[in-house]
């Protein structure tokens, strides 16, 4: 008899079969960087308590993963030492390898003659790679589980949704049963030591390839660091959300998207603590909505639109109305160095790049401005999204990430949004501009208040 918690494995599905070895479970931890609340090392443990087998946690860090550099680097690997101490008092050992997981990961698994590898879910397009190419050079079972998303993303659609409106009806229906508390992870009966030594994060980060830009300090990097902010949040931040969100001015947001991008936070443990919390509905609903329908249909787009940061991936309504528009005068074109530079005539603009640039995190009603503009002065629609893609994944902390996608080809390709007033340069997609900034918040205030 399975004797498996149906919550966990209903968010499992096997990326490839294979023979069980006589070894432990092996969880590639990868997007899902938690001990609390993740459903990926909670159906490992279960497979492992099931056989009677070890339990071990690997992560394979990559010295140059594509568009991350120190400050990425500083906050998830600082975040490793306090992650590796937790598994540790659960009998649970954390390996940290230095390299690619297609060349590290069959070997390790074969010296382990583990059981079987479970890894968590992630849409992008490196990590559909991997995985890729680890089936075929395993021979134990592959397994995946999304513990990313509150329901699992091949579960509430088997295809691209094309807005919100159509991705939040097929959420709602599924959110109450998956919406649930989250089992705690048990003190692993069995160990084994790993076959080759841990490295340390401390030797990791001083092998990373990209220095240019350094760590940030007002954030502290960590699983219990991002409990405490989000404990915050639900005490004070919460209340007045709906309405304060879309001020830059104001500290509306939650500021946890550094914690959820590396998953150093459980996004269904803070939906849940936000669900039963005593705030207004209205601010929970509000956020809600930009945390399960907003969130969720990132990963969406992002797994099942292979182009998704590319032109391509836009609507065909986009693409058409960008097309007719190529050849329009742009009043203003900038390099990409001038705008890393904030270096364009716009003061608002400057300060947004700036505020990106000091603090790694850019108020959510600015991104949507920023990259707008960065379509506005630049030649063409391709490089616009090459430049606001870089520029988001240099400096945020949390960009590398499926929101980031979606997010800038909202703005550049009207992704998931709807055709507007037809206009010069944009054609038919949104327009955003410093008036329009005006009208919803004071701007000097904002600019006065970068970089203090
Ligand atoms: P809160 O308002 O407190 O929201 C809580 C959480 O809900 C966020 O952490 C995020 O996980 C989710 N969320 C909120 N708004 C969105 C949204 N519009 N789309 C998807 N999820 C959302 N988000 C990133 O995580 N990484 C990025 O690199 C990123 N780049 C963006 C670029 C552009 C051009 C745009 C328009 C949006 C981008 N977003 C990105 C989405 C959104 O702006 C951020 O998630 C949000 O501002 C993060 O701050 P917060 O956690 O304080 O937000
Ligand atoms: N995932 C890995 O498995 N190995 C890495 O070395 C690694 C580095 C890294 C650096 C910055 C960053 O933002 C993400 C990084 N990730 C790495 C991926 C991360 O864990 C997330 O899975 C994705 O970025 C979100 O989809």
């Amino acid at each position: 008899m399975d004797r498996r918690n149906p919550d966990s494995h209903r968010r499992c599905r096997c990326l490839s079969p294979g023979r069980t070895g006589a070894g432990p479970v092996i969880y590639w931890m990868s997007r899902d960087q938690r001990l609390k609340d993740n459903w990926a090392l909670l159906w490992a443990q279960e497979e492992a308590l099931l056989h009677h087998k070890p339990l071990q946690v690997l992560f394979c860090c990559m010295r140059d993963y594509p568009g991350a550099n120190l400050r990425h680097y500083d906050f998830m690997l600082q975040a490793m030492a306090e992650l590796g101490q937790g598994l540790r008092q659960h009998n649970i050992e954390l390996v940290l390898l230095a390299g690619e997981p297609a060349a590290l990961l069959p070997a390790y698994v074969e010296q382990s003659d583990a059981h079987a590898l479970v890894t968590d879910f992630d849409p992008l397009r490196i990590k559909q790679l991997w995985k890729k190419q680890l089936a075929s050079r395993l021979k134990v079972p592959l397994f995946e589980v999304d513990s990313h998303n509150i329901i699992p993303a091949w579960v509430t659609s088997d295809k691209k949704e094309y807005a919100a409106y159509t991705i939040r009806p097929k959420i709602n229906r599924l959110l109450d049963d998956y919406l649930t508390d989250i089992p705690r992870l048990r003190i692993h009966p069995l160990t084994c030591a790993p076959p080759g030594p841990s490295a340390a994060p401390a030797e990791l980060l001083k092998t990373v390839a990209d220095r240019q830009t350094g760590p940030v300090s007002w954030l502290k990097p960590g699983a219990a660091a991002a409990a405490q902010a989000a404990e915050a949040f639900l005490g004070k931040g919460l209340a007045g959300y709906a309405l304060r969100r879309n001020n830059p001015c104001l500290a509306g947001q939650s500021g946890l998207s550094p914690y959820l991008h590396f998953g150093q936070l459980s996004a269904q443990r803070l939906a849940w603590l936000v669900r039963h919390s005593t705030a207004a509905e209205q601010d929970r609903e509000a956020f809600l909505e930009e945390l399960i329908v907003r969130r969720e249909l990132s990963d969406n787009f992002c797994l099942y639109e292979p182009d998704y940061d590319r032109f391509a991936g836009f609507p065909r309504w986009a693409r058409t109305t960008l097309e007719a528009h190529r050849g329009d005068q742009r009043e203003y074109s900038y390099s990409l160095s001038q705008l890393e530079q904030a270096a364009t005539h716009e003061a608002l603009w400057n300060s947004c790049q700036q505020d990106l640039m000091i603090r790694g995190k850019l108020h959510g009603y600015l991104r949507m401005y920023w990259a707008k503009k960065i379509l506005e002065w630049t030649r063409e629609p391709e490089e616009a999204l090459e430049y606001a893609i870089a520029l988001n994944d240099r400096y945020s902390l949390d960009g590398r990430d499926p929101n980031g996608y979606t997010g800038i080809a909202w703005s550049i390709g009207g992704v998931h949004d709807r055709a507007w007033r037809e206009r010069p340069v944009f054609g038919k997609v949104r327009y955003m501009n410093l008036a329009g900034c005006r009208r919803k918040f004071d701007v000097e205030g904002y600019i006065n208040s970068v970089g203090r």
